[in-house]
């Protein structure tokens, strides 16, 4: 099927004045009477291609005639109407079968209720419509259905009216006073109960606010309301933003493909993100709840109210509003901020630089696709955040906020690019930012290599770094990027240098943004006294991987000095990569592997250092995973880096066990569950403490951990209690499942927990793999391939597993296939992402990577495949 490239947009020769929506709903077939009003925008008649996917057509109308055969053609994927030369009221009618929607793209039924998503090519799925996001019209709807079966009837806007109808039938009439495109369009209908509470904006206007659940959950939303009252302030007081309707719903359903949706006023989202309490949600959760909430609330400014020309711009939505959540969540940390950087950069690291670097790179800005819905990568968001971040870093917090306020101003209401975000921000800035726009277009992690010289005599110490991105497909020659490099310089006692550049009188702080601009460029400090040690990349300022010839006890003297706290688990970080890069060479070689020393001193100078917070000393003495471990080899043996990483583990558990049990003991977090950050740290660092003690074998630690499960007010707590005996080599695991699927029974988001802990377990020597268990959960009451939640936490969890899913046997492979053959007949979307496990089968062992190829080729010899599930495979083939 055909592929969409970016340069092929045309801007509409027609506007949609309005769109009038009459919802008659029913979960077997439901009927739509859709009337818009078109006008042409030129003199020529148009021909209106209305998007279908599904629909089934009954009649149509012009200006209340019914329209002639020869003015219409109708396809499988479109309604066109030929010859509109004035303006017209059309009026559709169609049906569509909420209860067949198993792709959940489009309405379809949750729970016995309807549920919509429209992002990004959904709407077509509920009536002929141009579903393309530059069409932005005024929406009014009104949703008629069984008053008892679905007594809350939700869209966008201010509700206009409720009346009752024949046949115990009820409607509910709503109207959105803004523009937008139908993406953004929601509709919810069924039995929810609600959390609600009147605020007052900033500019005085008074706004409702509403969760809505199943009533089972109803007391589980207090955290969610909270949070959306703080995503409210921090836009207010942050850049200065404001709500703009009388009212901002939340809904939350268990059946959902992604995280949540943005719909304007509407906001619907996958239980996983809403539903908290100290019982079924972690202190991850709680933290992830605000965050996306954040992110989805944000998207009322930048993705609503500015929103995109086309698809190919998405980034500008979502790594823009990345980079807005990340700053929040960053600020609501308050003294623990440096962790969330730290989190998301590891994140960055581990998912989006193999995404990068493999045969589904592509640029922030993609140039063609044949399925968007594989687009909404890691890649458009995640280093999308990072093109936000290093432009506030390089022009100033008050200058970026200038910008993106001017580009809010000037595209209020419009369908906007990147170009004109990138204008915005040069005119605020008056800084020429066409080479910084390359960000945009360029894929490929970019490398850039470091070299330092110290001149005693002249006391100047000089920087010269360079730089280099590999090739992409599609994209051979690669031009330099500008790329700010936050540098700082340490002195022998680790105290920062007050830097001043060779042409400069006097010193400027501590922390330089460097501009690196060409293939090569140098800058010189001068008054340096005795030689440094750099501080490179600061709070990771681009998304770069930097080469520095740093040695080991360099490294150790950062992690213990460097002001820069993202830096400093980075030195940590890189000194536990490279011992254990060393330990898988000794494993594949067939010799015993050593620790190293430096490592081990580092590791327990932070472990043992009292004036670091828990959550940092948490997340810095956590090894890297396994998947971070495998990106430096050059041919990846999951079966020999697992047993580094679990050697080195029960290493450390071994050696410090009284100082790991110390800790165990101190930073119990008694009383009363908060999920704050400071609580959440002393148990992120216990936790840790446990499970470096079972990795190690301690017999008292399993001990305490048992009754932990059984005596814990939190999940957090229990879950990681379960987690590392389910890791260990304990048979107490068996009856800790048993006694957890007892626990957690009835509630999804408990019961996916119990999957993922199953499918990701690391299986003992002489247990049996973990695929036989993965099997056995799958045909029990525990799973349900039509719920995307559920097939990640089984699922993606045990392909993520990867000595396991990678074993030599091929087991895991066949596997893969059977899952993508299912999928593709339940969600093709679902199916696309479970297909990108593959992408990266060149990087294996000879014998893996060959086994990879074949499932692969089969899998792309499948009768019927979705095209997204097929772009995924063609390109892993390439
Ligand atoms: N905009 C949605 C994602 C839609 C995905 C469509 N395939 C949620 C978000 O990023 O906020
Ligand atoms: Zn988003």
């Amino acid at each position: 099927s055909s592929v969409v490239y970016r340069s092929d947009y045309k801007a509409p020769d027609y506007r949609i004045e309005s769109v009038n929506l009459v919802f008659d709903l029913d979960p077997q077939t439901s009927t739509v009477f859709n009337t818009m009003k078109v006008s042409p925008l030129g003199a020529q008649p148009i021909e209106l291609v209305l998007d279908a996917d599904g629909l089934e057509l009954v009649s149509i109308y012009e200006n209340g005639v019914q329209l002639p055969q020869k003015r219409y053609s109708l396809t499988d994927k479109s309604l066109t109407v030929h010859g509109i030369d004035k303006p017209v009221t059309l009026t559709i009618v169609n049906k569509f079968h909420p209860l067949a929607n198993t792709l959940l793209s489009g309405i379809y039924i949750s729970n016995g209720n309807f549920m919509s998503q429209c992002e990004s090519q959904g709407f077509r799925r509920i009536t002929y419509f141009p579903d393309h996001p530059d069409i932005l019209t005024h929406f009014h709807v009104e949703i008629r259905a069984d008053k008892e079966k679905y007594p809350v009837l939700l869209s966008n806007g201010n509700l206009v009216r409720r009346d009752e109808l024949e046949n115990g039938r009820h409607l509910a009439v709503w109207d959105d006073p803004s523009l937008k495109p139908c993406y953004l369009f929601a509709l919810v209908a069924g039995n929810f109960v609600k959390r609600e509470e009147k605020i007052k904006l900033a500019n005085g206007k008074d706004c409702l606010l509403q969760v809505w659940v199943e009533p089972q959950n109803k007391d589980r939303t207090a955290h969610t309301l909270e949070s959306i009252k703080k995503a409210i302030r921090w836009d207010e007081q942050r850049w200065g933003l404001e709500y703009d309707l009388e009212r901002f719903m939340l809904v939350a359903t268990d059946d959902f493909n992604f995280g949540a949706m943005e719909n304007k006023g509407l906001n619907i989202f996958n239980t996983r993100y809403v539903l908290a309490s100290p019982q079924i949600a972690t202190d991850l959760d709680y933290f992830n709840i605000e965050s996306v909430v954040g992110h989805e609330y944000f998207h009322n400014w930048t993705g609503d109210r500015v929103t995109l020309r086309d698809w190919f711009q998405l980034t500008l939505k979502e790594g823009l509003t990345v980079f807005r959540d990340q700053e929040f969540s960053r600020d609501m940390l308050g003294k623990a901020a440096a962790i969330k950087r730290i989190m998301d950069v590891r994140f960055l690291r581990s998912r989006q630089f193999p995404e990068d670097a493999g045969p589904m790179a592509h640029p922030v800005r993609p140039e063609s696709y044949r399925e968007i819905n594989n687009f909404y990568t890691t890649t458009v968001y995640e280093k999308g955040a990072e093109i936000y971040r290093m432009l506030q870093t390089l022009l100033g917090r008050e200058k970026f906020k200038e910008g993106l306020r001017l580009y809010l101003e000037r595209n209020d209401g419009r369908a906007a690019t990147c170009e004109d975000f990138i204008n915005a921000m040069a005119q605020a800035s008056e800084r020429d930012l066409g080479q910084f726009f390359r960000w945009y277009g360029q894929a490929g992690t970019p490398r850039v290599t470091v070299k330092s010289f110290w001149d005693p005599e002249a006391h100047t110490y000089t920087l010269v770094a360079s730089q280099s991105t590999p090739e992409t497909p599609g994209q051979t020659d690669k031009k330099p990027f500008l790329i700010p490099l936050a540098v700082g310089l340490l002195d022998p006692s680790g105290k920062d240098i007050p830097l001043q550049l060779e042409d400069e009188t006097e010193p400027a702080g501590t922390t330089r943004v460097l501009e690196l601009r060409d293939a090569e460029n140098e800058w010189t400090f001068v008054n340096i006294d005795a030689k440094p040690i750099p501080s490179l990349l600061r709070d990771f300022s681009a998304p770069v991987i930097l080469n520095y010839p740093y040695c080991r006890s360099e490294l150790a003297f950062l992690a213990r000095h460097d002001s820069d706290p993202f830096n400093r688990w980075d030195a940590m970080n890189r000194l536990m990569l490279e011992a254990l890069n060393d330990m898988v060479d000794a494993i594949e070689t067939g010799a015993r592997p050593s620790v190293d020393q430096d490592l081990l001193a580092a590791f327990e100078q932070m472990l043992t250092d009292e004036r670091l917070a828990p959550a940092f000393r948490a997340i810095s003495l956590t090894l890297p995973d396994e998947q971070l471990i495998g990106e430096r080899r050059t041919l990846i043996d999951p079966e020999a880096i697992r047993s580094a990483r679990e050697e080195l583990r029960s290493v450390i558990g071994r050696r410090y066990s009284s100082v790991l049990l110390k800790i165990a003991e101190n930073y119990q977090t008694p009383g009363e569950y908060s999920p704050d950050a400071e609580s959440a740290g002393k148990r992120a660092l216990k936790n840790l403490a446990f499970s470096y003690l079972l990795a190690g074998g301690n017999p008292k630690a399993l001990l305490a951990l048992r009754s932990q499960f059984e005596q814990a007010n939190n999940l957090t707590d229990q879950l990681s209690a379960l987690t590392s005996i389910v890791n260990s080599a304990s048979p107490a695991k068996l009856d800790m499942l048993v006694d957890a699927a007892r626990k957690w029974n009835g509630v999804p988001v408990l019961i996916n927990k119990w999957l993922t802990v199953q499918a990701s377990a690391i299986a003992q020597p002489g247990e049996v793999p973990v695929l036989s268990r993965v099997r056995e959960l799958m045909a029990s009451g525990a799973f349900n391939i039509a719920n995307p939640n559920s097939v990640y936490a089984l699922i993606l969890a045990f392909c993520n597993n990867a000595p396991e899913f990678h074993r030599p046997d091929g087991s895991g492979y066949r596997f893969w296939l059977e899952m993508i053959q299912k999928l593709c007949k339940v969600n093709a979307f679902i199916a696309a992402r479970i297909a990108r496990v593959m992408d990266n089968w060149r990087r294996y062992t000879p014998e893996r990577a060959r086994q990879m190829h074949d499932a692969l080729k089969l899998a792309d010899s499948l009768p019927n495949l979705p095209t997204g599930v097929r772009e995924v495979l063609d390109k892993a083939l390439g």
